[in-house]
């Protein structure tokens, strides 16, 4: 039998145009989605549908295409208007969705325009499906951005199978209810004949509101997935937690570039640790409190002050979003009085960093760190706690993790785990990581390693695509599942 093509879509593109010396070039974007899903796409032939990231122009699109063509795929560039990126993007998704399912309910702003325009731009995404769509692909719609996708396919005709995946936590049912909207989101989703979530804490929460506010669904469990009987179709609701190509990172991670430069970081270092935080500059990843946890612990333990640093790079992120801009300034007050506090001459607590750094030099600092300081206050899944330990080719090093990230669920037996609002509770489990003997790390270390090398993006692509593939067009599983 031919296997089914695919089609990806996503709100952004795999692929953007740089303007190199005056001259617009495509380049396909690193990133853990794009490695994961390229293969699936070049085996089973496919297209991968999402935004440009550019004004409409038909240059950008044909280079798009090429491009595209080049790495053995299709694909269709979507353009969205000012106004249809300042309500759908940075209102419904980013200043809704995003902080909603983060547990930021006082960052929500619920304005009926966004939704109007989340609903009216996922449509044109629809659009664009159908465009390609013959009524025999796999359709594979990606995170929070596009959740109402299938629901405007289903108003075009489309009956085809249509998966989803949520890269984000889904909240509680007391934090969900609070959306003016719930019920028809969740009327949204339920157009879907798969939806993928990270963990089962998601699952559980979505069952939850699903019980709460759509009551006519009528729901099943078995041990690997939920079932909703809803208008004469059968949806599947299932975790499939994300991951990482641990063996592109552990073989990266050797190459003589990456380790000269961690040669180089640990002789700049001198005798002292090296504590590493990197994360998108997003009030869910918990930067302050952490930095203010590392305060505590200089304050608590000053034989720590000149023997140990705290690395932490920000990625500037979603800068038009209010709320991110105040959150920069909140960091770099937090690092300047910390620094101030602690600084002596020849030796800076913190070295903060505001900007992307080269993928080699990040590899080299997970390399080099002696603890990853990964304390979200709440994270769908978290790569950079697990791209650290496939990193670790020594088996050295210890992960501090929140427990609020997905990540937690699989990485509890080699991480500390620690509740990023306590600062004192995550003083004491850095000093724990600093102190931690080689052999105990080198325990915990390859447990964790043990278990990506096993559960790793690949391995994340397969099973979703296989339940995918037991969904028939009417959204029932085959029994097996
Ligand atoms: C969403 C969910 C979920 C970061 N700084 C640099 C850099 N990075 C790379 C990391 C990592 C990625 O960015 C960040 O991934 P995360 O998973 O930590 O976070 P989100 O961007 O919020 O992603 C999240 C994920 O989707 C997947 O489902 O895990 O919960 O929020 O890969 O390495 N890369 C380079 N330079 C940097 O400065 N080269």
């Amino acid at each position: 039998m031919k296997e089914r093509e695919v089609v990806i879509v996503s709100n952004r593109l795999p692929l953007s145009i740089k303007h190199d010396q005056g001259v617009a070039k495509a380049r396909r974007s690193s990133g853990g989605l794009v490695t994961a899903l390229l293969p699936i796409l070049r085996d089973k032939g496919g297209v991968w549908i999402g935004n440009a990231g550019t004004h409409e122009d038909e240059h950008a699109t044909e280079l798009l295409q090429q491009e595209a063509r080049n790495e053995g795929f299709a694909c269709v560039p979507i353009y969205v208007t000012e106004q249809e990126d300042r309500n759908f993007y940075e209102g419904f998704s980013n200043q809704v969705l995003w902080p909603l399912f983060h547990d930021f309910i006082g960052e929500c702003r619920f304005e009926p325009a966004y939704w109007e325009f989340y609903r009216k731009v996922n449509a044109k995404f629809a659009d664009a499906v159908m465009s390609v769509y013959r009524g025999d692909q796999t359709l594979w719609v990606h995170d929070y951005q596009l959740m109402h996708v299938a629901a405007a396919l289903r108003e075009r005709g489309c009956k085809g199978r249509v998966a989803f995946f949520l890269h984000t936590p889904f909240p509680s049912y007391d934090v969900f209810a609070k959306l003016p909207w719930r019920r028809d989101l969740l009327l949204s989703l339920l157009q879907y004949d798969l939806i993928g979530l990270q963990t089962e804490r998601d699952t559980r929460n979505l069952v939850s509101c699903l019980r709460r506010l759509v009551p006519e669904a009528v729901m099943t469990s078995t041990h690997t997935a939920h079932h909703v009987m809803f208008q004469g179709r059968r949806i599947v609701i299932q975790d499939f937690p994300i991951s990482i190509d641990f063996e592109e990172f552990a073989q990266a991670a050797r190459e003589p570039e990456v380790e000269e430069r961690t040669r180089s970081i640990i002789a700049r270092m001198g005798m002292g640790q090296m504590i590493f935080g990197v994360d998108r500059q997003d009030y869910t990843k918990g930067i302050p409190h952490r930095l203010r946890a590392y305060g505590a612990l200089l304050r608590r333990r000053p034989d720590l002050v000149g023997r140990v640093r705290l690395v932490q790079i920000v990625v500037p992120s979603r800068q038009n979003i209010p709320g991110y801009e105040a959150l920069k300034a909140r960091i770099e007050h937090l690092v300047a009085s910390i620094n101030g506090e602690f600084t002596q001459p020849g030796w800076v607590p913190i070295h903060y960093i505001h900007r992307s750094i080269p993928r080699e030099e990040l590899l080299a600092l997970y390399r080099a760190a002696n603890v990853a300081l990964v304390t979200p206050l709440k994270d769908g899944m978290n790569l950079v706690a697990k791209e650290f330990c496939a990193t670790r080719i020594d088996d050295h090093g210890v992960l501090v993790l929140s427990e609020f990230a997905g990540a937690a669920a699989e990485m509890y037996r080699g991480a500390l785990l620690v509740n990023p609002f306590d600062l004192e509770g995550v003083a004491g489990a850095l000093e724990q990581a600093l102190e931690m003997p080689l052999n105990q790390q080198q325990e915990r270390m390859r447990k964790l390693r043990r278990f990506l090398k096993h559960a790793n993006v690949h391995r994340w692509v397969n099973e979703f695509m296989q339940v995918i593939e037991h969904v028939n067009h009417h959204g029932s599983t085959r029994s097996n599942h």
